[in-house]
């Protein structure tokens, strides 16, 4: 069986597994908080979470493991037939997580952490955003998915990414700088799936303090 680890508050995390919910692949969540020892390092070279332990071995990069999924359980598929069609989903993946979270994240360090981001970084962050994300509305349709009116891989980075970009950009410039685009509606659909609802619940029970 698949190990996949990680812990159920990264987002990079939530959205293989929701992949995995999603596609019916039997797997067992193993806890990796995206430790930096050797054992660690062995499977994912910079100890980033998540990654997965396949019978021939490890894997790591999200992306590169939902590719993976897709090639080892083909139906039912996160990905449309065609292959123009196929490559759009991965163009919003990669607009998502290139030009948007990957900017956005330079913030969360004081937007959840509780450190300092210095105002230089800021600045220049609140610069990329204001392009990065028109950029990817112009591919985003919501419609009620990213890519149109089928479930994709692209909603399983949907789903983990919106929330903390959303969250973050508010925290630091006092505004969400996603508002413009329908993502509350967006997201209310995608809750509406039982393996949207189980990654969500295990998310909020990983943040519960403990008693
Ligand atoms: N490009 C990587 C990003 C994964 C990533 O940044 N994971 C975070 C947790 S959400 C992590 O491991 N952070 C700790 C670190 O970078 O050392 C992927 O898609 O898997």
């Amino acid at each position: 069986m698949i190990k996949l680890m990680g812990f159920a508050v990264s987002n990079y995390y939530n959205k293989v597994k929701l992949a995995m919910l999603e596609k019916g692949i039997d797997f067992e969540e193993v806890y990796n908080r995206a430790s930096k020892d050797e054992a660690t390092r062995a499977m994912s070279p910079l100890g980033k979470i998540p990654f997965i332990d396949t019978p021939q071995g490890p894997l790591a990069e999200s992306q590169v493991i939902m590719d993976y999924l897709e090639d080892l359980k083909p139906e039912p598929s996160l990905l449309p037939k065609d292959p123009y069609e196929r490559a759009k989903v991965r163009e919003l993946v990669a607009f998502l997580e290139l030009h948007v979270e990957l900017s956005a994240r330079k913030l969360y360090a004081q937007a959840f952490f509780g450190g300092t981001v210095a105002p230089e970084v800021i600045a220049q962050t609140r610069k990329e955003l204001d392009r990065h994300i028109p950029a990817f509305a112009k591919l985003a349709k919501f419609a009620p998915y990213l890519a149109g009116d089928t479930f994709t891989y692209a909603d399983c980075a949907g789903l983990v990414h919106f929330p903390l970009i959303s969250h973050a950009t508010k925290t630091i410039y006092g505004e969400d700088l996603l508002a413009s685009l329908p993502v509350r509606e967006y997201l209310k659909k995608l809750g509406e799936r039982a393996t949207v609802q189980r990654v969500n619940a295990d998310r909020k029970a990983a943040l519960a303090p403990k008693a």
